[in-house]
């Protein structure tokens, strides 16, 4: 098959996201620090650029420390995921008191940011108090990455070598740049610094209820790039400086001028390890022993991922059409998230009982319309899903891209394939163009989609997989990584194969 191949950077890159790529546990009985990875695409594109380019990763340890002075464990040798690589020299933690934590992740970030940035702002909470802590974390993450900065240009005095690359990632994080900036400045270190947001940028009307929008604008614009998953998201962005600022913009070339520098602004959809899935889908064995069709969900349980809206058009396929009772079942999958905000505690119960009452509702004593796990599955049993699947279900209300589209379609290897059922709101929406749309605020006609693609002809299927699982190949997370590189001016390709994980 196709190898998709890493790349490497002209400088060392440092990598700042509110999370280190793995997670720090205490061992009960040793009491030992133990490194527990994190399976996510981004960190296998992102750790090998990292590790190779002699950079080092910036981020929360996952815990609170008593000692923030203890030291990060090296990777246990059997550790085989991208991280293993990556010494505990080449590891910051930041440390943060955890009631000020708590205030930043809980409360500004998934508080405020979360719900504001999805257009969601009835549910977003505006608190001086957590606004503060955010901007006390940040300057705490950026003073690390000076730090960082400044072993970098340690190690390298004398020798020739490429300028630093800072990257930073995500709504945790979108303070640090002027602060990164102004130190290095000072130290006169010289480095690049890029960005790149996870969630979607919302448009002017909306960003502007956060009372302090100027500061993250200002914030962002510390960067030399500004990176966002689709076109829409970087519009919105632009809009919102020369409205808010006043700043001098570009909206053909996507620039922003900014405190005499030129900001560029740009789309850079992120992909998946496209192959790694297909390799998983080969080789897992089945888990569903059934000849019912099978539609999918697999989400983070949040608001934001129109879980209610998904089951009631189930709910009302099962109504108009009953030629599919007891032929078809949903599979939803939800994993447990932000468990600990009384918001998703609400949504949980809601889903719940949903399901319980479409499921009294149908049920018959050989079939039940729904089968949901709450948790999480492995890698395995969920390429599993993915590839046995006869529809996939990604209608989220509103969704910065969305992993589990790609990976559905990376994962359909079998003849005939199915249909995938994208939302318009979801970055993937935007260029998966052979997927069914649907509007999952539309129930009556969402389900109506449900049931087309559930009667869609094999040839009709086969042409629509073929066109979504091709793109998906070629823009997979490495040429994300890639496209990354390029626009920071510090690819350096490498012609080896990518290290495969
Ligand atoms: P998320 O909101 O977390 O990401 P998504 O892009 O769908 O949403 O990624 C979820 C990931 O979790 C997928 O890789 C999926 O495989 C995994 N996963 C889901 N259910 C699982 C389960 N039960 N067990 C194990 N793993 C499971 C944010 C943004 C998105 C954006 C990504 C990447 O909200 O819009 O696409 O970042 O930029």
């Amino acid at each position: 098959g196709t190898e998709s191949r890493s790349y490497t950077s002209s400088g060392s890159m440092i990598v700042v996201s509110n999370r280190l790529p793995f997670v720090l546990k205490r061992n009960d009985l040793s009491g030992k620090l133990e490194r527990k990875a994190s399976a996510g695409g981004l960190v296998t594109a992102v750790a090998p650029v990292v590790i190779n380019g002699n950079g080092i990763w910036v981020g929360w340890p996952g815990m609170h420390m008593d000692n923030p002075n203890e030291q990060i464990p090296e990777s246990d040798p059997t550790d085989r995921t991208p991280t293993a690589g990556l010494l505990s020299k080449k590891v910051v933690a930041v440390h943060v008191e955890p009631t000020v934590f708590d205030s930043y992740y809980n409360g500004c970030c998934n508080g405020t940011f979360w719900p504001l940035f999805h257009s969601m702002p009835d549910r977003a909470t505006f608190i001086a108090d957590h606004w503060k802590a955010y901007s006390t974390v940040n300057e705490e993450f950026a003073a690390k990455t000076v730090n960082a900065l400044e072993m970098i240009h340690k190690e390298q005095a004398g020798q020739v070598s490429g300028t630093p690359l800072v990257w930073v990632h995500d709504y945790h994080l979108m303070l640090c740049a002027n602060w990164i900036r102004q130190a290095a400045d000072e130290k006169n270190l010289k480095l690049k610094l890029g960005f790149f947001l996870h969630i979607p940028f919302p448009p002017w009307d909306i960003f502007r209820l956060f009372p302090w929008a100027d500061e993250i604008l200002q914030g962002m614009l510390g960067c030399d790039m500004v990176g966002f998953h689709i076109q829409d998201y970087c519009l919105n962005f632009v809009d919102c400086c020369q409205r808010s600022l006043g700043c001098r913009v570009d909206r053909k070339n996507l620039l922003v001028e900014h405190g005499g520098r030129t900001v560029r602004v740009r789309p850079l959809p992120i992909g998946i390890p496209f192959d790694r899935f297909v390799s998983l889908a080969e080789t897992a064995p089945k888990v569903m022993s059934t000849n019912l069709k099978i539609v999918l969900g697999v989400d983070r349980l949040d608001y934001t991922k129109g879980l209610v809206h998904r089951l009631k058009a189930f709910e009302m396929l099962l109504e108009k059409h009953p030629e599919h009772r007891e032929q078809v079942t949903l599979l939803q999958i939800a994993v447990p998230s932000r468990t600990d905000v009384r918001e998703y505690q609400d949504l949980k119960l809601e889903i719940d009982q949903l399901i319980g009452s479409i499921n009294g509702r149908f049920t018959t004593p050989n079939w039940s319309p729904i089968r949901y796990i709450y948790g999480c599955v492995s890698q395995d049993e969920l390429a599993a899903f993915y590839r046995d699947a006869a529809v996939a279900l990604v209608t989220p209300l509103r969704d910065g891209m969305n992993l589990v589209a790609k990976e559905f379609v990376a994962c359909q290897i079998n003849t005939p394939p199915g249909v995938l059922i994208v939302s318009p709101f979801a970055g993937a929406g935007e260029m998966m163009h052979e997927a069914l749309i649907c509007n999952p605020y539309e129930i009556d006609d969402a389900a109506e989609v449900i049931h087309r693609a559930l009667t869609m002809p094999e040839d009709e299927r086969t042409l629509r997989m073929n066109h979504l699982r091709r793109r998906e190949r070629i823009y997979d997370v490495n040429h994300w990584m890639k496209s990354f590189l390029q626009v920071m001016g510090s690819l350096e390709e490498r012609d080896s194969v990518g290290a495969t994980v």
